[in-house]
């Protein structure tokens, strides 16, 4: 069936036999069988459904997730090998869809896979964005953003030819929902709508990836916002936010509408997962929408207060969405008497400022409306949950315990291992059987093969065919060039300052003028950074260009290169992340604790055998907990001492350029007359003079045990059979961490769907 009908798509398209095809004609086949296959999925039904909405959906590449979800990868592969072909090429020619800048947006395409595997009732919800986050060039060290589209002729885009009419102050736009199957694993299928505007315009775009702001019409799906979490407001982005949340609201009522249910039992049937605050005017969209349906004011804030949830995902204080009362009445000023009177509410129940929606300088705070006028809260991790409810959060916690709730991120293991890492599934299968791909718990089974030397030994055989895999692939790629018999250690994930990319480069030049003194490492090591910073946070910049530096500085240093490699992947993205994080021995997860909220780079690293250096901070915590201290490297400030230097404004960064020897050496290397002949003065200086003068997410603080800790992770590489221990319990400890999992949780306490 499989067999006959490719060949016959390769014929009836191309005139060729699947031997003669391309590549890409034979992605574009693949994707053509593929969603046949997927309309053939039964659509999930339920009594109640969810909708997830979200401003971003990082979901990658689609055909091989598609394929092993339908159960037919194999085959698949098989019928391709047979004629000569190969899967993992044609996988190539597949654009990456981008929609999501980190974390979070990749968490709520995991969460879709996951919600479908659980054949539970509950569609996506976001935006058709044309230009996936930019392309990043590195050019003279420095990165360069380029427009990034993802949508070829064909792609996995269904035209449902459902449109509505979103009414902002100065016109209307016509939102339109292209939908995306989204299988479950074994399962039926549920889907992901995105919104778009007939009248996007791509020839806006200017140089890079400017464009004119103003055109709202032809520019309002145009572009994902490109910052993660320092989010700059601007209209633009309300324009798009209500955009998404009056769309999404009309759905959700057109569907209820269409099932027979009224809408004055919304809540009984519907559940509507707020994914940060992006999405939060679907609060008074909803209220907006069910007074025109000639519900009273009363009664539709009642409703929607029970059908709306919400999640935090960050404690940084610019992520936290607040905007100005005149952009909205300039965007869209019939939601804005509603949220004053929801402010006004409030601000006569509790006269705490805090908690006020409406501030004194009249800016809306979006998480104070979702907290107020939706059913639950909930963090990430359980040390972010913490937090919330006693220090960020504390005044909500107070009036609304019964609110807040933890659920701890997870991952799709169907993506992050079956996919990414074959070999490994394979290595696992043949120890413990199959029943981990249903259920992620039974990898503790690998625990009866902890001193098993043989199992032991080849599972470092697996990751060293995994290291050499990502030497090839970054070679064909990237022109890189990779000792696979070195020490992979990699940090992969947004550049932000808290996530502390200068630190991991502090510690390359440590080890840098360590060789240059005669101090050889006895394996070599490899540094693997990738990151994209936000275009306009000019520091997360310098830190790219000094990594840069230090990868040119390093590589044509004949005394150095045999021992230390630093290298910076460009464009990292997910695509990406599937080919790095199967070869990493150690995974960096080294953020200021208290301010990474969860992190999931680190589960889908264990869940592949690295062995993580981290802080106590986001999950990190509850992966040190399952593995227990012989299985991770865990240093640095503890999240309380972090936060009381917050509150007390004692961390002076100075104080420890001055004082440390050692601290001052690393620091000025920046800026030496090697480094300044190789990089921009501008940059290093500047990067430079941060570091000692502020130094907001303390660096100094914890740089010099970070340095030791991971000497000591080097130094216990070496005894091979004691790391691949290391390696396996990471392995067997990873299943709490399927998003499988976490979904059930969401249900079970939040949505309630069955
Ligand atoms: C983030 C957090 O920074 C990250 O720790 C978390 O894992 C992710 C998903 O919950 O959400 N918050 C923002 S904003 N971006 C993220 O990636």
């Amino acid at each position: 069936m499989l067999e006959e009908r490719i060949a016959e798509l390769v014929k009836n398209r191309y005139h060729k036999r699947v031997e003669e095809a391309s590549d890409k004609e034979l992605y574009e086949v693949l994707l053509c069988y593929t969603k046949e296959e997927l309309s053939r999925l039964p659509r999930i039904e339920g009594e109640k459904k969810l909708y997830y909405i979200s401003a971003e959906f990082l979901i990658g590449k689609l055909l091989s997730n598609n394929l092993i979800n339908l159960g037919i990868y194999e085959e698949a592969e098989a019928f391709l090998k047979s004629c000569g072909r190969s899967l993992c090429a044609i996988e190539e020619a597949e654009p990456e869809p981008s929609l999501g800048n980190g974390g979070l947006g990749r968490l709520a395409a995991c969460f879709l896979d996951s919600i479908a595997t659980l054949g539970l009732c509950g569609d996506g919800i976001g935006l058709n964005y044309h230009m996936g986050l930019f392309k990043q060039v590195f050019e003279e060290h420095k990165q360069q953003e380029y427009p990034n589209p993802w949508m070829e002729e064909e792609s996995w885009l269904l035209d449902t030819g459902v449109s509505f009419q979103v009414p902002f102050r100065d016109f209307t736009l016509t939102s339109r929902m292209y939908d995306l199957d989204v299988s479950g694993y074994n399962n039926g299928r549920n889907r992901l709508h995105l919104f778009d505007v007939e009248s996007v315009d791509e020839s806006i775009i200017e140089d890079g990836i400017t464009f004119d702001k103003t055109q709202v019409a032809k520019n309002l799906t145009l572009f994902l916002y490109p910052d993660d979490s320092d989010k700059a407001g601007n209209l633009l982005r309300i324009y798009q936010q209500y955009f998404m949340v009056s769309s999404a609201a009309q759905l959700i009522l057109k569907e209820c509408k269409d099932r027979g249910v009224s809408l004055r039992k919304l809540h009984e049937h519907v559940a509507i997962q707020i994914n940060d605050t992006h999405p939060s005017m679907v609060i008074p969209e909803l209220i907006r929408l069910l007074v025109q349906e000639q519900i009273d004011f009363n009664e539709a804030v009642e409703i929607v207060q029970k059908t709306c949830a919400y999640t935090n995902h960050t404690i940084l204080a610019e992520a936290l969405e607040k905007w100005p009362l005149s952009y909205l009445e300039q965007v869209a000023p019939q939601i804005v008497p509603i949220i004053k009177e929801l402010d006004l509410r409030m601000k006569g129940r509790y006269q705490d400022p805090k908690v006020a929606i409406i501030d004194d300088q009249n800016r809306v705070h979006m998480a104070h409306m979702d907290i107020h006028y939706g059913y639950s809260v909930n963090g990430v991790a359980a040390l972010h949950t913490d937090i919330l409810k006693h220090s960020e959060l504390k005044p909500f916690y107070d009036i609304y315990p019964e609110k807040f709730n933890n659920k701890t991120n997870g991952i799709t293991f169907r993506r992050w291992l079956l996919h990414c890492n074959r070999e490994l599934t394979a290595w696992i299968e043949k120890r413990i059987g199959s029943g981990f791909k249903e259920n992620a718990e039974e990898l503790e089974g690998l625990m009866a093969f902890a001193g098993d030397e043989a199992a032991l030994q080849s599972l470092l055989e697996v990751k060293q065919q995994k290291k050499q895999e990502l030497a090839d692939y970054l070679e064909k790629t990237q022109d890189l060039i990779l000792d696979p018999k070195s020490i992979y250690d990699i940090q992969i994930k947004r550049l932000h300052e808290y996530k502390r990319q200068q630190m991991n480069a502090l510690y390359a030049i440590y080890k840098y003028l360590k060789i240059k003194g005669g101090e050889k490492p006895k394996t070599p090591i490899t540094m693997i950074f990738g990151a994209k910073a936000a275009p306009a946070y000019l520091i997360a910049k310098d830190i790219i260009h000094l990594i840069l530096c230090l990868q040119e500085l390093i590589s044509n240093d004949p005394e150095v290169s045999p021992y230390l490699k630093v290298v910076m992947v460009e464009n990292y993205n997910v695509t990406m992340a599937e080919h790095l994080i199967p070869a990493c021995d150690i995974s960096e997860q080294i953020s200021l604790a208290s301010k990474e909220a969860s992190g999931t780079g680190n589960m889908k690293f264990m869940l592949n055998g690295a062995v993580t250096l981290g802080t106590e901070d986001g999950a990190n915590v509850e992966i040190h907990e399952l593995v227990g201290d012989d299985n991770i490297y865990i240093f640095g400030a503890s999240s309380e001492r972090v936060m009381a230097h917050y509150e007390n404004h004692d961390y002076r960064a100075a104080d420890y350029y001055i004082e440390d020897e050692e601290i001052r050496t690393l620091l000025n290397f920046i800026i030496s007359p090697e480094m300044m002949k190789i990089g921009d003065p501008y940059h290093l200086l500047r990067i430079h003079a941060e570091l000692i003068q502020k130094d907001w997410f303390m660096t100094l603080l914890d740089v010099k045990e970070y340095i030791q800790v991971k000497e000591k992770a080097y130094e216990d590489y070496e005894e091979r059979l004691r790391w691949s221990k290391k390696m396996l319990v990471n392995i067997a400890k990873a299943g709490y961490f399927s998003s499988d999992r976490t979904i059930a949780q969401y249900n079970q306490d939040i949505w309630k769907l069955r």
